[in-house]
């Protein structure tokens, strides 16, 4: 009997989820229902990933130490000092990556629409 074989392919499993849903940060990537999203030091979007209903309008605000921008892929770029925040309306379900453009390394975020 060797009980470690069975072990194996599970423990594949919990590693090859981890680097999927591993874009860009260690914070977990299951959506929270909010409208309000804290640019939250240090280069950090959190809630990571959120979900809202269609037309909504989501609110970033930036509490960390350093201007960052949202930008929602095929949409503009808006800058957001410290202590200032931008606001943006969904009207159509979908998933919608954003990310901040001075950190886009480190910054990244999602907004699911339904
Ligand atoms: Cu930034």
């Amino acid at each position: 009997m060797r009980p470690h074989r069975f072990l194996l392919p599970a423990a594949a499993v919990l590693v090859a989820t981890a680097v999927a849903a591993g874009c860009g940060g260690t914070g977990s990537s299951a959506p929270v229902a909010t409208t309000k999203i804290s640019m939250a030091k240090s280069y950090r979007f959190d809630p990571q990933t959120i979900e809202i209903k269609a037309g909504q309008t989501v609110t970033w605000t930036n509490n960390d130490n350093f201007t960052h921008t949202v930008k929602v892929d095929g949409q503009e770029d808006h800058k957001v000092g410290r202590g200032d925040s931008v606001s943006i309306t969904f009207d159509k379900p979908g998933s919608y990556h954003y990310l901040c453009t001075l950190h886009s390394k480190d910054m990244h975020g999602t907004v699911i629409v339904t």
